[in-house]
């Protein structure tokens, strides 16, 4: 009986301190996920039920940014905590990439670390791998995950479009048979396996553009590759492997706080629905992910809330960019797009300098500090998550870590109306958004991507929008506000040339 209440008040004992611990985080990153791609940011032709309970329990922002139009710079200021724009080499990575983020500098993982945080991600990566000579797929593949701060990593190397096909767990290609190297390049075909520009006839998704390269479960993808026909993922099961691997891993780590990053294939080509979704919306293929990803989400909150959780765990979610709808496979999502826009009211997409190419959805639901139903118009940029999680975990970053990264933990937390004073965005011209002004810089260039039907914002002439009546950017204002267009022009320079934007303000 005596040994029954000790063992009560050991457990009330041990709840008490997990209670007053860091929280768990969730950080759920989608793959050109648009503005208007949820039901929960005005999407009426789908309805994602799960991502829009996080907005109810939560917190939805409607004017965040990722810092780039396009996935790896993107991902870069994610966990870098600087503009991808300040280094050469952070464009769209090839799939056999070597790794662009330096492991002697501070990252988003290594940050949550520090702070006594088990770390992991989970899903696309696409942020190259191994030293100068890229990665070694048949031997030990590093640096990468592993080496800037992730304790476990699962991730599809570079985007599911680009060879090699394969996960890559920890330091090794996953399922990988050393009688079956694998081979890979960019430059030329490597072995036999059939290429789509020569066997269309056997493929199940056919390109529309690009991807006609190496054959793999009847799709075409970019680059060539033989070899490691055992390790080969299955499309349609990506979503449930990159599901069940987070699953596991919170399940492990639950007594102690945890960091997830779960970086999802979907929405982004090639788009295979698992056939419980396949058909299932009324949009094809494009809507049938959306439908998927929105389930991925369902099941990392329900294991949240089996394992009593989700009170004390900040689950974030967010996308890499604006959306496209054909990204290079004819998979009928222009034909089944009806009167969905992906990009809700905003101008551009994917690749674009407009709205649509950075402002994309954020929920932050964390029900021990966070009131639900909030709406926050609150600007926010995702290279302020590194610094606002070291504000999370109480810790202060040394001068020269980050810097271009600003705790802006009370707008995250809607704690703060106040946004950032302004915000870059990264296209093929960089943009500067101040208050309700945005400045697109001069830039030459295609301005339309006809393969993809995406407005690219590119102009000779300098643009200016009034976000707070022109949401759409419709209407030039720079030859009638020449003093404003002076005025942030000088401040997209001087951030250019600034060497610490944190110090700096
Ligand atoms: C483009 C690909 C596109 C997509 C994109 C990267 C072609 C013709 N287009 O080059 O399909 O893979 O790169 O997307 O190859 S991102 O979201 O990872 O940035
Ligand atoms: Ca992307």
């Amino acid at each position: 009986m005596k040994k029954g209440i000790l063992l009560v008040a050991a457990v009330f004992l041990l709840k008490s301190i997990f209670a007053q611990q860091n929280p768990n985080i969730v950080l759920i990153y989608a793959d050109d996920l648009g503005y208007g791609d949820l039901s929960c940011y005005g999407a009426t032709q789908i309805q994602t039920p799960n991502i829009d309970k996080l907005a109810k329990q939560g917190l939805r922002f409607t004017n965040a940014h990722a810092t780039s139009a396009t996935c790896t710079p993107s991902r870069f200021s994610l966990m870098t905590g600087t503009y991808a724009w300040r280094k050469k080499g952070t464009g769209i990575a090839p799939g056999n990439a070597s790794l662009i983020i330096p492991v002697d500098k501070i990252t988003l993982p290594a940050v949550l670390k520090r702070a006594g945080y088990q770390t992991a991600i989970i899903g696309k990566w696409h942020l190259g791998l191994g030293g100068p000579e890229g990665p070694d797929w048949n031997g030990e593949i590093k640096p990468g995950p592993r080496e800037i701060g992730f304790d476990y990593s699962f991730i599809l190397p570079a985007t599911v479009d680009r060879v090699p096909c394969v996960y890559v767990e920890n330091h090794y290609v996953a399922g990988l048979d050393p009688a079956d190297p694998i081979q890979v390049s960019y430059k030329e075909k490597v072995g036999d396996w059939p290429t789509g520009k020569d066997h269309p006839e056997l493929l199940k998704l056919k390109p529309s553009h690009g991807h006609d390269q190496t054959i793999i479960n009847g799709i075409s993808r970019i680059g060539y590759m033989t070899g490691g026909k055992n390790a080969l993922w299955k499309d349609e099961d990506i979503a449930d492997e990159l599901a069940s691997h987070s699953k596991q891993f919170i399940i492990q780590h639950q007594s102690r706080p945890f960091f997830l990053l779960l970086t999802t294939h979907d929405v982004h080509v090639p788009r295979t629905p698992h056939s419980r979704f396949a058909g299932q919306s009324s949009m094809g293929d494009r809507g049938d992910v959306i439908l998927q990803l929105d389930a991925t989400v369902g099941q990392v909150t329900r294991t949240l809330d089996s394992l009593g959780l989700s009170e004390n765990t900040i689950v974030i979610f967010s996308s890499d960019n604006g959306p496209v709808v054909d990204d290079g496979y004819q998979d009928n999502a222009v034909e089944k797009l009806g009167k969905h826009r992906p990009s809700g009211n905003l101008r551009g997409g994917k690749y674009s300098a407009f709205e649509a190419g950075t402002r994309v959805p954020l929920i932050v639901r964390w029900p021990a500090a966070i009131a639900a139903g909030t709406v926050s118009d609150a600007l926010f940029s995702q290279v302020d998550m590194l610094a606002s999680f070291a504000a999370l975990t109480k810790q202060s970053l040394a001068e020269d870590e980050a810097t271009d990264s600003f705790d802006m933990l009370g707008a995250l937390l809607g704690k703060s109306k106040k946004g950032r004073p302004y915000i870059v965005e990264q296209a093929n011209a960089l943009s500067v958004v101040k208050g309700h002004w945005k400045y697109i810089e001069p830039k030459s260039g295609a301005a339309k991507n006809n393969d993809v039907n995406i407005e690219l914002g590119n102009a000779m002439q300098p643009q200016l929008y009034d976000l707070s009546n022109d949401i759409g950017e419709k209407n030039n204002l720079a030859v009638k506000k020449p003093s404003l267009v002076k005025e942030l022009s000088a401040l997209l320079e001087t951030i250019r040339q600034s060497d610490n934007e944190r110090k700096r303000n």
